[in-house]
């Protein structure tokens, strides 16, 4: 073994560049081997496929050190602007993937594993993903990291190290069950625990006033707890781009010292509570669509890591500065919704309270810092937090925000005198009967720029939820809408249509998506289709393949994949899926010899834990599966599956094999979407609604390569101020009838009529999301899609149309207006 620490060379070594480089087999495989040996303290005959997977792991994140630290270096260069991306969720889905592509080094990787006797593709699997994040937003944070790195813009992503993610999901009887996401339980090779890096962090108490050397008045903030945050940091690589960014999640842990006054009194065990208390902050990402209202620990948990970024962005500034009134051109930090919203109190108190600002300079330099991009329109996902339980945690914040809110209004009562109304709707204190702090007008009063994330859905901010706000200042709006990185979500999920892209056009669309234009003169080559269908179908085979493992469901390649994932949610509309699965159920029941399109129809997402109607809606979708899949008179013709545990992992599998896309949220609700992008990426048609992005994806790819249907976001709005009756849709519609009947009467759930009862009633007596208004143009719209699908040519037109006209929605092409129009932050230049 003397002879293999001499094999791999020290980076003072002439082999320096190969070893940096990656690429050469050779060095690779003695790096695996080193790494087995040294670092998991394995002997090859004992190595299990884990130590196998770590030992990759570190060889290929000891090839993006050279990179990293390079970029680390940049921090202190004052020039340099750093994005800084807050966010209490970064979904980042496996890692080992992912770089092996954005490094360079997947064929290698192969090779020199299969020199070892190992499958790279077993390794890969072997990932636990970390799901620190539970859809959409989440998500969007990590496809934004790429961009980052990949235009090389320095930038650090800060969150919260969660020792438990989103649950995993397990279906049980047809019902969802949660299972804790042990995610670290074998280790986690990406990332580096920097002890030195900590910051205390206050928490409850109270404040008190005095005079300081100068004959100032000051406030201190008397805590009753401190906690301690323990920075982990994960490299970012680019792809190819010879920068690797920082993501930095912190986790809580307990202050030494702080009560050693309990132990010093012998109360051991008012010590450990403090102890107890501190590790909780960083346990658990809380699932979505629960009322945060009551919820101490969220709240502690987004100022936790907030404190802890800002913190660490004042230390690097002081690297760079010896002032902070230069902060501002230090750092562009966005704040992902609202969670970290608290950092406009937060900076203002780090400035006025710890660095003896006055408050004038202090605003100045917080609004110029932050900006706020908001993901939601559903007033119950505002976030608001009761007064009293605010002040309980961050009494201190409470009072800077009282002054903020003061002189804010008073600026507002200047110039529109007298209207107390206008006055009170702009608040960040909500007076109406119990109070609340407001987090979205927080946000919004503290920040230099405030982006929706779609076109359509920034305009419905401006005419809503932030339309007062719009109304005093048009000039802080701004839209950005959202798009994902095709490194992840097309060169790694889907190497067959990458292969056959770039034999025809280059690779220079993995960077410049714009260039799958130059796919459309290949349109309607006959070769170049039946290459195209060819690798939608070995996509479906794989994808049948799991389907059968993971359910024991057996799907036919050949029908059409029809697929619903995403969140579970009402206004996602899953159950207006379901009626149209029933519908054709229904129409083959009556007659027989019915010419219905062979479909596969896959759901998959998650409940959040509390929401009951999701979890009945996973549940119906699963009890009339069964019954449509086991019926002999529908032999084969319509298969149901619901694909447990929805994440990116397996978000990967199904992209690449959907042929139809399901985007069918009530308009005005899906802020943009971001699975109608990666869905339509990887060649697949929307079945879709004019809400989100898909408003945008359909401009894109031209209104005669996409399914339209349903009612506009005003046509919802008018209908429900006209007194929505969905009661007259159900007594118009037959079919429809006929499947909510089925549904009440116990069709799908042995005759048990209660079950779908709390469904049916919603449906039939208030039908919220407007399913029964959408579901006669939904089932129309449908059956074109099924007669455009028995036109394979056409069909397989459309899809390499909707493939060349995505570019617009890579996330390069956001990250680069955030970059031009909020941060003002530019590239690092080449070395
Ligand atoms: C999603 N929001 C939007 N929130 O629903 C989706 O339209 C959009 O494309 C996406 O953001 C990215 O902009 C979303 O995912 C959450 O998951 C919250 C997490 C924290 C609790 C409340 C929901």
């Amino acid at each position: 073994k003397q002879k293999s620490v001499a094999a791999v060379p020290s980076p003072a070594d002439e082999g320096r560049e190969e070893f940096r480089r990656g690429s050469a087999v050779d060095a690779l495989t003695r790096a695996i081997l080193d790494h087995l040996y040294f670092t998991q303290a394995r002997p090859l005959t004992l190595a299990t496929r884990n130590d196998w997977y770590m030992a990759l792991a570190y060889a290929v994140r000891d090839r993006m050190l050279d990179d990293w630290l390079k970029s680390l270096s940049h921090l202190r260069n004052r020039e340099l602007k750093i994005v800084s991306y807050l966010s209490a969720e970064f979904l980042m889905g496996p890692h080992l993937g992912n770089n092996l592509v954005n490094l360079g080094i997947m064929e290698p990787a192969r090779e020199a594993l299969a020199a070892l006797g190992q499958d790279l593709d077993e390794l890969l699997r072997q990932e636990e993903e970390p799901g620190l994040g539970n859809g959409g937003l989440g998500r969007l944070a990590a496809c934004y990291l790429d961009s980052l790195a990949t235009l090389r813009v320095p930038a650090i992503g800060y969150g919260i190290r969660y020792e438990f993610g989103i649950f995993d999901q397990e279906i049980r009887d047809g019902w969802q069950a949660e299972k804790t996401d042990k995610w670290l339980r074998l280790g986690n090779p990406w990332e580096i625990c920097r002890p030195e890096i900590t910051y205390e962090v206050k928490v409850g108490g109270h404040t008190e006033r005095f005079t300081d050397e100068k004959g100032c008045v000051r406030v201190r903030w008397v805590p009753n707890k401190v906690v301690k945050g323990v920075a982990y940091d994960t490299p970012v690589a680019g792809y190819r781009s010879g920068v690797t960014d920082l993501l930095r999640l912190w986790k809580s842990e307990a202050v030494e010292s702080f009560d050693f006054q309990a132990f010093n009194v012998g109360d051991y065990y008012r010590a450990v509570e403090a102890k107890i208390f501190s590790e909780t902050i960083s346990k658990v990402l809380y699932p979505n669509d629960e009322p945060e209202i009551g919820k101490a620990l969220r709240l502690g948990q987004q100022y936790f890591f907030v404190s802890c970024s800002l913190q660490d962005m004042v230390r690097i500034h002081l690297l760079r500065e010896n002032s902070l009134d230069t902060f501002a051109a230090s750092f562009a930090v966005q704040l992902n919704d609202t969670h970290p919203s608290i950092a406009v109190a937060e900076l203002m108190r780090l400035l006025v309270d710890e660095h003896q600002f006055e408050w004038d300079a202090a605003w100045q330099i917080t609004r110029a810092t932050l900006a706020y991009t908001n993901h939601t329109l559903l007033p119950e996902a505002l976030e608001k937090w009761p007064l009293p339980l605010f002040a309980s945690i961050l009494p201190r914040h409470l009072e800077i925000i009282y002054e903020i809110n003061r002189r804010f209004l008073d600026e507002v009562r200047l110039v529109h005198q007298g209207d107390d109304q206008l006055a009170a709707r702009l608040s960040i204190i909500d007076e109406n009967g119990e109070r609340y702090v407001r987090m979205a007008h927080l946000a919004s009063v503290g920040s230099h720029a405030i982006n929706g994330v779609a076109a359509l859905h920034t305009e419905l901010l401006k005419q809503t939820v932030l339309k007062d706000f719009y109304e005093i200042h048009p000039e802080l709006f701004r839209n950005v809408t959202n798009g994902v990185t095709p490194r992840r979500w097309m060169v790694l999920s889907n190497p067959g249509l990458t292969r056959l892209i770039t034999e025809r056009i280059g690779d220079g669309w993995v960077t410049n998506p714009d260039e799958l234009r130059g796919l459309e003169p290949f349109v309607a080559d006959q070769t170049f289709q039946s290459a195209w269908q060819k690798v939608k179908r070995e996509n479906k085979s794989v994808l049948a393949g799991v389907i059968k493992a993971r359910t024991g469901i057996v799907v036919d390649p050949a029908s059409l994949f029809d697929v619903l994932v995403k969140r579970i949610h009402e206004y996602k509309r899953q159950h207006l899926k379901v009626l149209h699965i029933i519908t054709l159920y229904n129409r083959i029941k009556h007659d027989p010899q019915a010419d219905v399109t062979p479909r596969t129809f896959i759901f998959g997402g998650k409940a959040a834990p509390g929401y009951f109607m999701a979890k009945l809606i996973i549940k119906l979708v699963n009890s009339m599966g069964e019954v449509v899949n086991s019926d002999p008179d529908v032999a084969d013709r319509l298969k149901v599956v619901f694909f447990p545990d929805f994440n990116v992992t397996n978000g990967q599998m199904v992209y690449p094999a959907a042929d139809l896309s399901e985007q069918i949220s009530t308009a005005g609700k899906e802020a943009s979407g971001t699975g109608n992008m990666k869905f339509s990426l990887n060649g697949a048609l929307t079945i879709g609604t004019l809400d989100g992005a898909n408003v945008e994806i359909r401009e894109e790819v031209g209104a005669e390569n996409f399914f339209l249907f349903g009612l506009t976001a005003a046509e919802v709005s008018d209908l429900k101020s006209g007194g929505y009756d969905p009661r007259k849709w159900y007594g118009e519609k037959t079919e429809l009838r006929e499947a909510i009947d089925q549904i009440a009467g116990g069709l799908f759930s042995h005759g048990d009529r209660g079950l779908f009862q709390p469904l049916v009633e919603h449906l039939l007596n208030r039908d919220d999301y407007l399913l029964l208004a959408d579901y006669q143009a939904y089932i129309d719209c449908q059956d074109r899609v099924s007669a455009a699908f028995r036109d394979r040519k056409r069909w397989t037109e459309m899809s390499i149309l909707n493939v060349a006209r995505m570019g617009k929605f890579s996330s390069d092409r956001a990250i680069r207006e955030y970059c031009s129009d909020i941060w003002q932050a530019s590239p690092l230049p080449q070395d």
